[in-house]
Protein backbone atom coordinates (compact mmCIF):
# COMPACT_ATOMS: atom_id res chain seq x y z
CA UNK A 1 0.00 0.00 0.00
CA UNK A 2 2.91 2.57 1.12
CA UNK A 3 4.52 1.55 -1.92
CA UNK A 4 1.41 2.08 -4.01
CA UNK A 5 0.82 5.38 -3.19
CA UNK A 6 4.90 6.01 -3.24
CA UNK A 7 4.75 5.26 -7.61
CA UNK A 8 1.60 7.62 -7.77
CA UNK A 9 2.86 10.62 -5.75
CA UNK A 10 6.59 10.02 -7.15
CA UNK A 11 4.82 10.20 -11.07
CA UNK A 12 3.03 13.64 -9.21
CA UNK A 13 5.89 14.90 -8.33
CA UNK A 14 8.19 14.59 -11.22
CA UNK A 15 5.11 15.85 -13.14
CA UNK A 16 5.05 19.03 -11.05
CA UNK A 17 1.49 18.19 -10.13
CA UNK A 18 1.11 19.92 -6.83
CA UNK A 19 -2.04 19.35 -6.03
CA UNK A 20 -2.26 15.10 -6.55
CA UNK A 21 0.62 15.35 -4.71
CA UNK A 22 -0.76 16.69 -1.56
CA UNK A 23 -4.02 14.77 -2.28
CA UNK A 24 -1.56 11.28 -1.64
CA UNK A 25 0.00 12.64 1.02
CA UNK A 26 -3.50 13.47 2.73
CA UNK A 27 -4.41 10.22 1.83
CA UNK A 28 -1.21 8.30 3.34
CA UNK A 29 -1.42 10.15 6.64
CA UNK A 30 -4.85 9.33 7.10
CA UNK A 31 -3.98 5.40 6.57
CA UNK A 32 -0.52 5.38 8.33
CA UNK A 33 1.09 6.91 11.70
CA UNK A 34 3.02 9.81 11.00
CA UNK A 35 6.22 7.72 11.54
CA UNK A 36 5.16 5.33 8.42
CA UNK A 37 3.81 7.90 6.51
CA UNK A 38 7.59 10.29 7.13
CA UNK A 39 10.24 7.29 7.10
CA UNK A 40 8.70 4.65 4.60
CA UNK A 41 6.94 6.90 2.35
CA UNK A 42 8.84 10.39 2.39
CA UNK A 43 12.27 9.05 3.38
CA UNK A 44 12.24 6.32 0.07
CA UNK A 45 10.74 9.28 -2.43
CA UNK A 46 13.76 11.28 -1.57
CA UNK A 47 15.87 8.65 -1.95
CA UNK A 48 14.73 8.11 -5.19
CA UNK A 49 14.66 11.60 -6.24
CA UNK A 50 18.42 12.21 -5.37
CA UNK A 51 19.24 8.85 -7.53
CA UNK A 52 17.04 9.74 -10.63
CA UNK A 53 19.12 13.35 -10.54
CA UNK A 54 22.12 11.87 -10.16
CA UNK A 55 22.10 9.34 -12.58
CA UNK A 56 20.54 12.08 -14.98
CA UNK A 57 17.56 10.65 -15.61
CA UNK A 58 15.64 14.32 -14.61
CA UNK A 59 16.69 17.87 -13.89
CA UNK A 60 17.66 19.85 -11.11
CA UNK A 61 14.31 21.48 -11.73
CA UNK A 62 12.42 18.17 -10.78
CA UNK A 63 14.82 17.33 -8.21
CA UNK A 64 14.39 21.01 -6.58
CA UNK A 65 10.50 20.72 -6.92
CA UNK A 66 10.41 17.53 -5.53
CA UNK A 67 12.69 18.17 -2.66
CA UNK A 68 11.16 21.25 -1.56
CA UNK A 69 7.67 20.26 -1.72
CA UNK A 70 8.08 17.27 0.46
CA UNK A 71 10.39 19.39 2.76
CA UNK A 72 7.82 21.34 3.06
CA UNK A 73 5.42 18.84 4.02
CA UNK A 74 7.54 17.51 6.77
CA UNK A 75 8.06 21.45 7.76
CA UNK A 76 4.83 22.18 8.13
CA UNK A 77 4.19 18.67 9.99
CA UNK A 78 6.82 19.41 12.36
CA UNK A 79 5.90 23.07 13.13
CA UNK A 80 2.17 22.08 14.54
CA UNK A 81 3.51 20.79 17.51
CA UNK A 82 3.33 22.94 20.64
CA UNK A 83 6.77 23.16 22.41
CA UNK A 84 7.39 22.31 26.05
CA UNK A 85 9.37 25.25 27.87
CA UNK A 86 11.15 23.33 30.10
CA UNK A 87 12.46 21.29 27.36
CA UNK A 88 15.86 22.81 26.49
CA UNK A 89 16.19 25.14 22.96
CA UNK A 90 18.16 23.21 20.49
CA UNK A 91 19.82 24.47 16.74
CA UNK A 92 19.60 22.18 14.33
CA UNK A 93 22.00 22.31 11.24
CA UNK A 94 24.27 20.93 8.51
CA UNK A 95 28.05 21.04 8.76
CA UNK A 96 30.36 23.08 6.33
CA UNK A 97 29.92 22.49 3.04
CA UNK A 98 26.92 20.40 3.29
CA UNK A 99 23.56 20.42 1.04
CA UNK A 100 22.43 17.49 2.43
CA UNK A 101 19.53 18.42 5.14
CA UNK A 102 16.41 16.38 4.44
CA UNK A 103 17.77 14.03 7.31
CA UNK A 104 18.31 16.74 9.76
CA UNK A 105 15.01 17.85 9.15
CA UNK A 106 13.68 14.28 9.98
CA UNK A 107 15.27 14.35 13.11
CA UNK A 108 14.13 17.93 13.80
CA UNK A 109 10.43 16.45 13.32
CA UNK A 110 11.21 13.65 15.58
CA UNK A 111 12.53 16.47 18.73
CA UNK A 112 9.88 18.59 17.84
CA UNK A 113 7.24 15.94 18.21
CA UNK A 114 8.49 15.44 21.64
CA UNK A 115 8.15 18.68 22.45
CA UNK A 116 11.86 20.72 21.43
CA UNK A 117 11.50 23.46 20.53
CA UNK A 118 14.38 23.83 17.30
CA UNK A 119 15.84 26.40 14.95
CA UNK A 120 16.36 24.37 11.91
CA UNK A 121 18.70 26.25 9.75
CA UNK A 122 18.93 23.60 7.16
CA UNK A 123 22.07 23.87 5.10
CA UNK A 124 25.55 24.93 5.79
CA UNK A 125 25.76 28.34 6.48
CA UNK A 126 28.69 31.01 5.92
CA UNK A 127 31.59 31.12 8.39
CA UNK A 128 30.90 32.39 12.04
CA UNK A 129 27.37 32.80 11.01
CA UNK A 130 26.03 30.43 13.40
CA UNK A 131 28.05 31.36 16.23
CA UNK A 132 25.91 34.37 15.82
CA UNK A 133 22.46 32.08 16.26
CA UNK A 134 24.10 30.30 19.17
CA UNK A 135 24.46 33.53 21.01
CA UNK A 136 21.15 34.98 20.14
CA UNK A 137 19.35 31.49 20.64
CA UNK A 138 21.46 30.18 23.87
CA UNK A 139 20.87 26.76 22.92
CA UNK A 140 21.50 23.86 25.34
CA UNK A 141 21.74 21.90 22.38
CA UNK A 142 23.53 22.03 18.79
CA UNK A 143 22.61 19.28 15.90
CA UNK A 144 25.48 18.83 13.43
CA UNK A 145 24.22 16.89 10.45
CA UNK A 146 27.04 15.49 7.53
CA UNK A 147 26.21 13.64 4.56
CA UNK A 148 29.27 13.76 2.36
CA UNK A 149 32.51 12.16 3.82
CA UNK A 150 34.49 14.90 2.17
CA UNK A 151 32.70 17.27 4.47
CA UNK A 152 33.77 15.31 7.62
CA UNK A 153 36.59 16.86 8.74
CA UNK A 154 35.22 20.43 8.53
CA UNK A 155 32.27 19.05 10.21
CA UNK A 156 34.43 17.48 13.28
CA UNK A 157 36.51 20.64 13.50
CA UNK A 158 33.13 22.72 13.90
CA UNK A 159 32.08 20.82 16.33
CA UNK A 160 35.32 20.98 18.15
CA UNK A 161 35.85 25.15 17.32
CA UNK A 162 32.22 25.48 19.01
CA UNK A 163 33.01 23.05 22.04
CA UNK A 164 35.90 25.77 23.04
CA UNK A 165 33.76 28.63 22.54
CA UNK A 166 30.74 27.71 24.27
CA UNK A 167 31.93 24.59 26.61
CA UNK A 168 28.45 24.38 28.41
CA UNK A 169 26.64 23.71 24.53
CA UNK A 170 26.12 19.68 24.44
CA UNK A 171 26.76 18.61 20.45
CA UNK A 172 24.90 15.91 19.08
CA UNK A 173 26.51 14.60 15.53
CA UNK A 174 24.52 12.50 12.38
CA UNK A 175 23.89 11.16 9.44
CA UNK A 176 25.94 9.03 7.27
CA UNK A 177 29.11 10.82 6.98
CA UNK A 178 29.44 10.05 10.67
CA UNK A 179 27.79 7.14 11.51
CA UNK A 180 30.36 5.87 8.68
CA UNK A 181 33.69 7.32 10.41
CA UNK A 182 36.43 4.57 10.94
CA UNK A 183 36.54 3.61 14.13
CA UNK A 184 38.85 5.30 16.17
CA UNK A 185 37.44 8.42 15.29
CA UNK A 186 33.91 7.18 16.15
CA UNK A 187 35.62 6.68 19.79
CA UNK A 188 36.85 9.96 19.89
CA UNK A 189 33.52 11.40 19.55
CA UNK A 190 31.05 8.82 21.39
CA UNK A 191 29.59 11.36 23.31
CA UNK A 192 28.73 13.04 20.28
CA UNK A 193 27.71 10.58 18.09
CA UNK A 194 24.19 10.56 18.32
CA UNK A 195 22.82 7.31 16.20
CA UNK A 196 21.42 6.28 13.48
CA UNK A 197 17.90 4.13 14.52
CA UNK A 198 15.09 5.62 16.90
CA UNK A 199 16.02 3.77 19.76
CA UNK A 200 19.64 4.87 19.36
CA UNK A 201 18.21 8.80 19.79
CA UNK A 202 15.96 8.07 22.80
CA UNK A 203 18.87 6.77 24.44
CA UNK A 204 21.42 9.49 23.73
CA UNK A 205 18.77 12.13 24.55
CA UNK A 206 17.08 10.82 27.80
CA UNK A 207 20.91 10.67 28.95
CA UNK A 208 21.44 13.76 28.66
CA UNK A 209 18.18 15.08 29.75
CA UNK A 210 18.87 13.23 32.87
CA UNK A 211 21.81 14.77 33.55
CA UNK A 212 19.88 18.33 34.49
CA UNK A 213 17.21 16.46 36.73
C1 LIG B 1 18.70 13.60 -2.07
C2 LIG B 1 20.20 13.57 -2.35
C3 LIG B 1 20.77 14.77 -2.77
C4 LIG B 1 20.01 16.08 -2.85
C5 LIG B 1 19.87 16.72 -1.44
C6 LIG B 1 18.57 17.51 -1.30
C7 LIG B 1 18.38 18.13 0.06
N1 LIG B 1 17.78 19.31 0.06
O1 LIG B 1 18.74 17.57 1.09
C8 LIG B 1 20.93 16.90 -3.81
C9 LIG B 1 20.44 16.68 -5.21
C10 LIG B 1 21.05 18.39 -3.52
C11 LIG B 1 22.26 16.17 -3.64
C12 LIG B 1 23.47 16.74 -3.99
C13 LIG B 1 24.69 16.05 -3.93
N2 LIG B 1 24.89 14.76 -3.58
CO1 LIG B 1 23.48 13.63 -2.89
N3 LIG B 1 22.26 12.33 -2.43
C14 LIG B 1 20.98 12.37 -2.20
C15 LIG B 1 20.47 10.96 -1.89
C16 LIG B 1 19.82 10.40 -3.16
C17 LIG B 1 19.50 10.86 -0.73
C18 LIG B 1 19.92 11.61 0.55
C19 LIG B 1 18.69 11.77 1.41
O2 LIG B 1 18.01 12.79 1.44
N4 LIG B 1 18.33 10.70 2.11
C20 LIG B 1 17.10 10.66 2.91
C21 LIG B 1 17.42 11.07 4.34
C22 LIG B 1 16.12 11.00 5.14
O3 LIG B 1 18.36 10.11 4.85
P1 LIG B 1 19.72 10.54 5.58
O4 LIG B 1 20.24 11.79 5.03
O5 LIG B 1 20.60 9.36 5.69
O6 LIG B 1 19.20 10.90 7.05
C23 LIG B 1 18.87 9.90 7.99
C24 LIG B 1 20.03 9.61 8.95
O7 LIG B 1 21.29 9.73 8.34
C25 LIG B 1 19.78 10.54 10.07
N5 LIG B 1 20.40 11.86 10.12
C26 LIG B 1 20.75 12.71 9.15
N6 LIG B 1 21.26 13.84 9.68
C27 LIG B 1 21.23 13.70 11.02
C28 LIG B 1 21.65 14.54 12.05
C29 LIG B 1 21.51 14.13 13.37
C30 LIG B 1 21.97 15.01 14.49
C31 LIG B 1 20.95 12.85 13.66
C32 LIG B 1 20.81 12.39 15.05
C33 LIG B 1 20.55 12.00 12.63
C34 LIG B 1 20.69 12.44 11.33
O8 LIG B 1 18.39 10.76 10.11
C35 LIG B 1 17.77 10.51 8.87
C36 LIG B 1 16.56 9.63 9.09
O9 LIG B 1 16.91 8.35 9.45
C37 LIG B 1 21.80 10.18 -1.55
C38 LIG B 1 21.88 8.72 -2.03
C39 LIG B 1 21.05 7.77 -1.25
N7 LIG B 1 20.50 6.84 -1.98
O10 LIG B 1 20.96 7.86 -0.03
C40 LIG B 1 22.84 10.99 -2.32
C41 LIG B 1 24.26 11.11 -1.76
C42 LIG B 1 24.19 11.35 -0.26
N8 LIG B 1 24.77 12.27 -2.47
C43 LIG B 1 26.03 12.17 -2.79
C44 LIG B 1 26.76 13.15 -3.52
C45 LIG B 1 28.18 12.76 -3.91
C46 LIG B 1 26.19 14.39 -3.86
C47 LIG B 1 26.83 15.51 -4.68
C48 LIG B 1 28.32 15.76 -4.44
C49 LIG B 1 26.55 15.17 -6.14
C50 LIG B 1 27.09 16.06 -7.19
N9 LIG B 1 27.67 15.40 -8.14
O11 LIG B 1 26.95 17.29 -7.15
C51 LIG B 1 25.97 16.73 -4.31
C52 LIG B 1 26.64 17.46 -3.13
C53 LIG B 1 25.81 18.41 -2.36
C54 LIG B 1 26.50 18.85 -1.10
N10 LIG B 1 27.53 19.64 -1.18
O12 LIG B 1 26.09 18.48 -0.02
C55 LIG B 1 26.62 10.85 -2.33
C56 LIG B 1 27.51 10.98 -1.08
C57 LIG B 1 28.73 10.08 -1.17
C58 LIG B 1 29.56 10.14 0.05
N11 LIG B 1 29.48 9.07 0.83
O13 LIG B 1 30.28 11.05 0.31
C59 LIG B 1 25.32 9.99 -2.14
C60 LIG B 1 25.44 8.85 -1.11
C61 LIG B 1 25.01 9.41 -3.54
C62 LIG B 1 26.00 8.36 -4.03
N12 LIG B 1 25.56 7.15 -4.15
O14 LIG B 1 27.13 8.62 -4.32
N13 LIG B 1 22.09 14.92 -3.15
Amino acid sequence: MVDEIGDKLLTALLEFNSSKAHELINHAFSLFTIDKTVIDLLGPILIKVGDLWEEGSITTAHEHFASSFIRSRIEGLSNSFPHNSFLPKSIAVCGPGERHELGLLIYTLYLRRKGFEVVFLGTSLAENDLELVVDKVKPKFLFLSCTIDENREATLKLADELKKIYPDLIIGLGGIAIDSMPLEQQEEYQENIVGMTRADWEKWLKKRIDQFK
